[in-house]
């Protein structure tokens, strides 16, 4: 069965005034859009992998995809899951900092939340062109771990499990930050869902 793009679960403005409406309008329906349509278009000639959920592709691709489509792959499977994960990790009424198991696991990890937040934006700030600063699940550490990744790599290509991040492409940001890459990242905390990320956190300690 062929990707789709999902629905974004709020509005488009509903992030306003963090990220404003018409970068989530062109973000989710244009770029995201262009992720799922090409890799639909890469894996045509391989259906056995098209069948796959996007989280199993993205862990095998490497491995399995035929050299032909393994960079499309790559990059567009990557994109979709990505930006899928991206939506829903986000929502109105978000920020402040997180209770319960997201916070265990920050402290564990990292000490404090003012550090861990520093520690993610310097990977946002200092990934060089596009890419994205990550929130890993570790499973063989058991621990979450920070990482910054290029263009749409996915860190389930290396059996990491990435609960949120940030995209810091210039397309996440450039039409109401332009250069301004720190602000972004500093607006993007208040959009968190936390509870999102809680449900997502226990997903990837379960191992699914
Ligand atoms: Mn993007």
């Amino acid at each position: 069965m062929a990707f789709t793009l999902p629905q974004l679960p709020y509005g488009f403005d509903a992030l306003e005034p963090h990220i404003d409406a018409k970068t989530m309008e062109i973000h989710s329906q244009k770029h995201h859009k262009a992720y799922v349509d090409n890799l639909n278009k890469a894996l045509e000639s391989a259906p056995d992998l098209a069948a796959l959920p996007i989280e199993e592709l993205l862990r095998v691709v490497k491995t399995k995809a035929p050299d032909a489509i393994k960079q499309a792959v790559i990059n567009n499977g990557g994109g979709h899951h990505n930006h899928s994960l991206f939506w829903e990790i986000m929502g109105p009424h978000g920020g402040g900092e997180p209770t319960g198991a997201v916070a265990d696991a920050i402290h564990a990890s990292f000490g404090d939340f003012a550090k861990f937040k520093e520690t993610v934006k310097q990977n946002g700030l200092t990934q060089f062109g596009s890419g994205w600063s990550w929130v890993v699940w570790n499973p063989t550490a058991t621990k979450l771990e920070a990482i910054k990744r290029p263009n749409q790599d996915s860190p389930l290509m290396e059996g990491l499990v990435p609960v949120f991040g940030v995209d810091v492409w210039e397309h996440a940001y450039y039409l109401k930050y332009q250069n301004l890459r720190p602000s972004y990242i500093d607006a993007w905390w208040n959009t968190l869902n936390w509870k999102a990320i809680e449900a997502k956190l226990a997903t990837a300690k379960a191992g699914k």
